[in-house]
């Protein structure tokens, strides 16, 4: 594994060398400088590993078994679990040490207020909102309001405590940073938490980053999953053996379905974890094949799903350190089915058997392996184009003085041209094609939102909630349609987040094709001169509305529709109910759909016009400094021992 990171090591050496010789030259001190910066950016490289699943699938136990220590602290069953991420120590930050950032005082009094509205109660502060909890009647709290009750307690309970360092961070050691992750009354206040480690994963600059449940109540996790999605060079989405796919899980999934066109490889692994529950091989297909109807639902298709026992696996690395306990022994021998005074079964083979060890080597293999490789071949690219401009020079320096007479006399001109042709190019159709792109895209997030309607029509009005036990029906009826509110403003915010993706996308193909439009004109006159390639732009994800623009009541005349349960779910009651819905939600749709189109049209056409200038000046500047050298290479003002050393010592990085 180590050789990855000595791969990278190794090209951003290259890098510095060659820009070491080549900052001389004139004509060539931006692209020693641009080689200069790829080299820091290389070996201060970072891969993130995301981990994503629902609350005790295994995440941290199975981040546990990719470390080999038990790091993380497994949990039973906190619901306001913050970020944790597991990055490679540094010299401000050494092997052990624990940065806890806590959230805004506004986020927790946010949070607060959002929690507390579930339970039809509103408050003005933080403390309002505090003072409001003993109304709240806990034997009739619904159980998908629970996490949100006990969200309440914990912040009631840790307030006095960490009340002073909200805003801030802390700076502690491992043993505070296990209460952060397990104490309810301490995570509900953490932002996130990074914790300095190191292990072999991390020595590859592996940041792993566990994140909370996806059924996590805090809303803003949303969007953060949505960056980790966006940006993780690996998702991996973890399962416990036999749980069935919870609603928050195919949402995420369903995200997932939506952008991952727009990834540049597939950088997905779904992990069935705790396979050792699997009575047998059948079982456990059968356990698979589930998951893999479950993923194709979501639009996610030939999946890499393996299955893993994250508790043998590190059982087996503590085995593998001599660490293993006496308790931890006797599971040990269950799971390698070692009887009792029998030799341990070697590490090694237990770490097979647990399935790690295939999931390691593919995942290796498929994503840091390949993207080691990207990384070194788009260093190597860049030495090659400095090696071209070099040699270019030289061939220059060395013609013979009527030769190099004419073609000063050429390149004047040949500069001005290419410029010009440079400034003519009309962006004008690139910038329909963008506006195009996000009408179409936005017309299928309606379409979609409608197809979508059936299913969380009947999420929102099941019969567990529409029960006549005593309860009351209006209040049911109620709480049904902000379900199904909340649910499709929800899903219209999910597909703007990955609208903005594809854009992102789109443009970057945009910028590629203008460089590249660029060098065919450019080529032209100046046959040496390889434009730098285009690079990427991070677009930022705006904050879409968390509601619908329309009011409850405007739907209230629609739930007179409703009789009673035998009607409702017997006879058409549902059926009318859901069409009289479908048909008042037309107008609230389409205005959220406009605001959004209005939002991302503004965001691109800056964002197109930003690239354009910019891309074109660095064009023009590469063009200038291109020129420049040449003119050094035609007036001989070069020496050509020292450019002819420096050529072989350029080609030397390349081989
Ligand atoms: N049998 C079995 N149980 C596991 C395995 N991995 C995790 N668990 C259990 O699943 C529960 C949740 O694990 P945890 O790692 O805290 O899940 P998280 O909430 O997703 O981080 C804990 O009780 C673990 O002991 C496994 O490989 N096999
Ligand atoms: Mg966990």
């Amino acid at each position: 594994m180590n050789q990855l990171r000595d791969k990278l090591v190794a090209a951003a050496e290259r890098l510095r060398r060659a820009s070491h010789e080549i900052v001389s030259v004139p004509g060539m001190q931006q692209q020693a400088q641009a080689m200069q910066e790829r080299a820091e950016r290389l070996t201060a490289n970072r891969f993130t590993v995301a981990l994503f699943g629902a609350f005790s699938a295994g995440k941290s136990s199975f981040a546990n078994a990719l470390m080999g220590d038990l790091v993380l602290p497994v949990s039973p069953n906190p619901t306001t679990a913050a970020i944790n991420k597991i990055m490679p120590p540094s010299a401000e930050h050494p092997h052990g040490t624990v940065r806890v950032v806590l959230k805004q005082r506004d986020a927790v009094e946010q949070d607060v207020l959002r929690s507390l509205a579930v339970f039809g109660l509103h408050a003005a502060s933080l403390e309002g909102a505090l003072s409001e909890l003993n109304k709240i009647d806990v034997a009739q709290i619904p159980p998908t309001a629970k996490p949100h009750y006990t969200f309440l307690k914990a912040v009631t309970k840790g307030l006095p405590e960490m009340d002073t360092h909200l805003g801030g961070e802390l700076i502690v050691d491992m043993q505070a940073f296990k209460s952060f992750v397990a104490k309810e009354e301490k995570a509900c206040f953490a932002e996130y938490i990074e914790l300095f480690y190191s292990c072999p994963l991390t020595d590859q600059g592996i940041v792993l980053v566990d994140t909370p449940g996806a059924d996590s109540i805090n809303a803003r996790h949303t969007g953060v999953a949505f960056e980790y999605m966006k940006n993780a060079d690996a998702v991996l989405f973890v399962t416990y053996y036999n749980h069935a796919f919870s609603q928050a899980d195919r949402e995420f999934l369903l995200q997932m379905g939506r952008v991952k066109d727009t990834f540049e490889m597939d950088k997905m692994f779904f992990i069935v974890n705790a396979a050792d529950l699997a009575a047998s091989e059948e079982e456990l297909q059968g356990v698979i094949a589930h998951v893999e109807k479950n993923l194709l639902t979501c639009g996610i298709r030939l999946p890499r799903i393996y299955p893993v026992s994250s508790q043998t696996a590190l059982l087996a690395r503590m085995h593998e350190k001599g660490k293993l306990a006496a308790s931890a022994e006797k599971v040990y021998r269950q799971r390698t089915q070692t009887a009792e005074g029998a030799p341990l079964m070697p590490a090694e083979e237990a770490f097979k058997l647990s399935g790690m060890a295939a999931f390691e080597t593919a995942f290796l293999r498929f994503t840091i392996d390949e993207l080691t490789q990207i990384a070194v071949n788009a260093a190597m690219g860049e030495i090659r184009r400095a090696y071209d401009t070099l040699t270019e020079f030289m061939r220059m320096a060395q013609s013979g003085e009527d030769e190099r007479l004419a073609r000063k006399e050429a390149a004047s001109k040949a500069q001005s041209d290419a410029l010009a042709a440079v400034a003519a190019l009309s962006t004008a159709s690139y910038e329909r094609d963008l506006t195009k792109e996000r009408e179409e895209l936005l017309y299928y997030v309606k379409q979609r939102l409608f197809f979508r309607f059936n299913e969380l029509f009947n999420f929102a009005f099941n019969p567990a909630v529409l029960k006549e036990d005593g309860r009351s029906m209006k209040q049911a009826l109620q709480g049904c349609l902000t379900d199904l509110l909340r649910s499709i403003s929800y899903d219209l915010a999910q597909e703007l987040r990955a609208t903005t993706l594809r854009l992102e996308k789109f443009l970057s193909k945009q910028g590629a094709a203008l460089v590249s439009a660029w060098q065919k004109d450019v080529h032209a006159y100046a046959a040496g001169l390889t434009l730098a390639p285009y690079q990427q732009r991070q677009v930022e994800t705006l904050a879409f509305a968390e509601e619908l623009p329309v009011s409850v009541e405007a739907f209230q005349p629609a739930l007179g529709l409703f009789k009673n349960t035998k009607d409702f779910f017997e006879q058409d009651g549902k059926l009318k109910l859901r069409e009289e819905l479908e048909k008042r939600m037309q107008e609230p749709v389409a205005a959220y759909v406009a605001t959004g189109s209005e939002q991302l049209g503004e965001q691109f056409s800056a964002l197109f016009s930003e690239m354009v200038a910019t891309e074109r000046n660095r064009v023009v500047e590469q063009i200038n400094e291109y020129f420049t050298g040449l003119f050094a290479a035609l007036d001989m003002t070069v020496d050509l021992e020292e450019l002819g050393a420096k050529v072989n010592r350029v080609a030397a990085e390349l081989e």
